[in-house]
């Protein structure tokens, strides 16, 4: 059986998951990285010498790491035609957010963590999470432009491009203080938080934190 190593609240190893939840397909996850340690481990590191997660590894030995890796071949392999769409061109209009994503993740989410939940209490600054927000605005402000004739990035349908870009939204919407209005935006992730395998493989994989951001 595919197995899917990291812990479920990574925010990489939740693209692989909510992913594997749009598919619908049978996978074991395995708990690793973060308090689960094992990312020095050197039969782990023989899977993905960077030791972070998530790596991908199928039955025959085939292994796989960076998430947006991950979710391409993930929709290559089960989804052609559904989230990777046939079309070269469709392809390609979806699969730029997948790399747009991951420098707007870098934007905040790293700032978020560490003042949220990472430092030392004393540590934590609200000024260096409001800072990160101001960083990551224009790139939704970019994303809330192309939804007002998009219902998702590719277009008409969920495709592959929204699995990291609807993964991060989770945070901006939920983690952000003071967040700027972007009404389409706003439209686009009510609509994923209709989709099962994004309230659980998202929504409740950053409950825990979640909680304990809008109680601070
Ligand atoms: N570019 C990599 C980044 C992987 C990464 O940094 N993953 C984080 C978790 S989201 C990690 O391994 N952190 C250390 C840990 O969890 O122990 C990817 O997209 O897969």
């Amino acid at each position: 059986m595919l197995k899917i190593w990291g812990r479920k609240d990574g925010s990489n190893v939740i693209k692989a998951l909510w992913c594997l939840g749009e598919i619908g397909i049978e996978y074991e996850r395995i708990d690793w990285g973060g308090p689960f340690g094992g990312n020095d481990d050197p039969e782990y590191r023989r899977k993905n010498p960077n030791g972070r997660v998530p790596t991908l590894e199928e039955e025959d030995g085939f292994t796989l790491w960076e998430s947006g890796a991950v979710v391409r071949y993930l929709c290559t392999k089960y989804s052609m035609g559904n989230l990777c769409p046939e079309d070269l061109r469709e392809r390609a209009a979806s699969d730029k957010w997948m790399d747009w994503s991951a420098l707007n993740q870098a934007s905040f989410n790293p700032a978020y963590l560490d003042h949220y939940f990472r430092l030392q209490e004393a540590e934590r600054s609200k000024a260096a999470i409001e800072e990160a927000a101001e960083k990551a605005k224009p790139w939704f402000d970019i994303l809330d432009a192309h939804l007002e004739d998009n219902d998702y990035v590719g277009g008409a349908r969920l495709t592959m491009g929204d699995i990291p870009v609807g993964s991060i939204t989770h945070r901006w919407m939920q983690w952000t203080p003071n967040r700027p209005p972007h009404a389409n935006l706003e439209v686009y992730y009510e609509q994923l938080l209709t989709r099962p395998a994004y309230q659980e493989h998202v929504v409740e994989a950053n409950a825990p934190r979640t909680l304990q951001v809008q109680g601070s």
